[in-house]
């Protein structure tokens, strides 16, 4: 039984590890998006790394996602996005939304 339960502790364990890979991580530096394209599976849950290398606050905002997130200067943010249908969703940095470089599209395929 002991060894039962320590068998299901693992596999619940390596799922959890396979649910956590599901990350994407977007940097902002000098108000600019690196990557300005991700591309995210359809249908399931992800993780978005928002990293801010700036020392001001940037925030993440996406209408089509229904997401806004501040994140402080020099810090990391995290927005769970979907499970979404296939497509493009745009965003932007909003306190810059209309430098060309602050705007990025999440695909999902
Ligand atoms: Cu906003």
């Amino acid at each position: 039984m002991k060894r039962l339960l320590s068998i299901a502790l693992l596999s619940f364990a390596a799922t959890t590890a396979f649910a956590a890979a599901d990350e994407f991580t977007l940097t902002i530096k000098d108000h600019a998006f690196e990557p300005k394209e991700i591309t995210i599976p359809a249908g399931k849950k992800i993780k978005l790394l928002v990293v801010n290398k700036d020392a001001t606050p940037a925030e993440f905002e996406s209408k089509p996602l229904g997401r806004e997130k501040v994140i402080a200067g020099n810090s990391t943010g995290t927005v769970n996005i979907g499970p979404l249908k296939p497509g493009r969703y745009p965003f932007v940095e909003e306190y810059h939304e209309n430098d060309a470089a602050a705007q990025g599209t999440i695909v999902v395929k």
